[in-house]
């Protein structure tokens, strides 16, 4: 498709120019956070919205004036092709990302991958030895584990570092969402294994893994867990193929337009019926438990199961100096509970996490003017483009995605051989 393109220098600021896979509902808020960063943050490179890229002409031209990107394209490998284009940002389903992604760097671009890394371990090496190797080059790759750059939540890594905490006893943290709860939401790509890898394990225990990770600074050295898929059959999505070509390589989210419509929310839900119903291949809900590498005990539990729970992501850490807990579903807010103040004036105190002072928050606006979920994805950007210009490591790099499919695969394997012992009258 004709290119419109970008200048190659914007002012004192040379241009970089971003060019994305995939245009639903992640495609639509990594838009926004391209578009706004720039606006938010002083950067020493001013990211260009170059190309956007679907299988459908017609879709991907349409979601290109919708969003902001300068041209269209409709073969991932032309948009990778493509000289205004020094970065690729990843936004398809999981059975594309590894073929997509080596590509990119192969080509000597930077790249933005959406979470999780890939359908499974092999897939996730062979893309952290692609970024291995790119970063001889000078180029980078990261992971798009957006709730890292949450505001209250980078504060609460700063505080766990800080020593605020003291040595951690627990970790706490579940993702609820209820998009799964109707038996007949229709079976979108997120359900079958093929494309999703897993189900809610990936989607949202990938999340859970990566954040409890990075705000308590230390990794998990074992789990044990549990899965169950409550709803085994759906019905077929109409008017789309059956099994793999449904979300084949690239383009448009198979789930549907936009972001509701990929949530399962409201009047987005992609329409079903008319075709029978099709096997679930993937997890609905998963819990399990961990041991982290200071021997701190941690819990999990993942599921988009959980009616009434829209996206409750809820983080809490215990440790022997103090406490801090979060819930997604009020992003603004960090409760901390100092345990050195005297007892009968300490508590869990609301902190507003909107100074001038907490992490990002230097870009928006005045304390108390509250940010949400779209704010993330401008701080993933502000924070790759930093790290593309000066030629350094983003976190999370390829090789932190890999480390967190590890542990999606134990998570797996444990909840596949899990010795469960059932209650008795006393017997072992
Ligand atoms: C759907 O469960 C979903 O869109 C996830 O795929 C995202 O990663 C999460 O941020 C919101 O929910």
């Amino acid at each position: 498709m004709a290119a419109k393109e970008p200048p190659a220098q914007s002012g004192d600021r040379p241009v970089l120019g971003i060019g994305m896979v995939g245009y639903a509902f992640m495609g639509a808020a990594h838009s926004q956070g391209w578009r706004t960063v720039g606006r938010a943050f002083d950067l020493p490179l001013r990211p260009a919205l170059a190309a956007v890229c679907g299988r459908d002409a017609a879709a991907v031209r349409a979601a290109a004036d919708q969003h902001g990107w300068a041209a269209a394209e409709t073969d991932w490998r032309e948009l990778i092709a493509r000289d205004d284009v020094q970065l690729v940002d990843i936004c398809t389903p999981g059975d594309s990302h590894a073929e997509i992604a080596i590509a990119a760097l192969e080509a000597g671009k930077h790249v933005l991958c959406e979470k999780p890394l890939a359908n499974s371990v092999a897939e996730a090496e062979a893309m952290a030895a692609a970024a291995e190797r790119a970063r001889a080059r000078g180029q980078v790759a990261m992971v798009g584990f957006n709730y890292r750059r949450v505001p209250a939540m980078a504060y609460a890594r700063r505080l766990v570092a800080e020593g605020r905490l003291g040595a951690l006893r627990h970790v706490r943290v579940c993702y609820l969402q209820d998009w799964l709860v109707d038996p007949d939401f229709p079976l979108t790509w997120r359900l079958e294994r093929e494309h999703a890898g897993s189900g809610a394990l990936g989607d949202l225990g990938a999340h859970i893994v990566d954040l409890a990770q990075h705000v308590a600074g230390e990794r998990l050295v074992g789990v044990s867990a549990l899965s169950e898929t409550f709803v085994r059959e759906r019905p077929r999505l109409v008017g789309a193929p059956a099994g793999p070509a449904a979300a084949s390589s690239m383009g448009a989210d198979p789930a549907g337009g936009g972001p509701a419509a990929e949530s399962g929310a409201g009047a987005g839900l992609p329409a079903a019926g008319g075709a029978g119903r099709g096997p679930v291949t993937v997890d609905d809900a998963v819990v399990f438990t961990g041991r982290l590498a200071s021997g701190a005990l941690a819990s999990f539990e993942a599921t988009r199961m959980a009616a009434g729970r829209k996206n409750a992501l809820r983080l809490e850490l215990n440790g022997e100096r103090g406490s801090l807990a979060f819930d997604l579903e009020r992003l603004n807010e960090l409760f901390f509970h100092d345990h050195t103040e005297p007892a009968a004036s300490a508590g869990f105190r609301r902190v507003l996490v909107t100074e001038p002072d907490h992490p990002y928050l230097e870009g928006w606006w005045p304390p108390g003017h509250a940010l949400g979920y779209e704010h993330t994805f401008a701080h993933q950007a502000r924070d790759l483009v930093l790290a593309v210009a000066a030629g350094t490591e983003p976190s999370p790099s390829f090789a932190d995605g890999l480390q967190v499919q590890r542990v999606l695969a134990a998570v797996e394997r444990s909840a596949a051989d899990h010795a469960a012992y059932t209650p008795t009258d006393g017997q072992a």
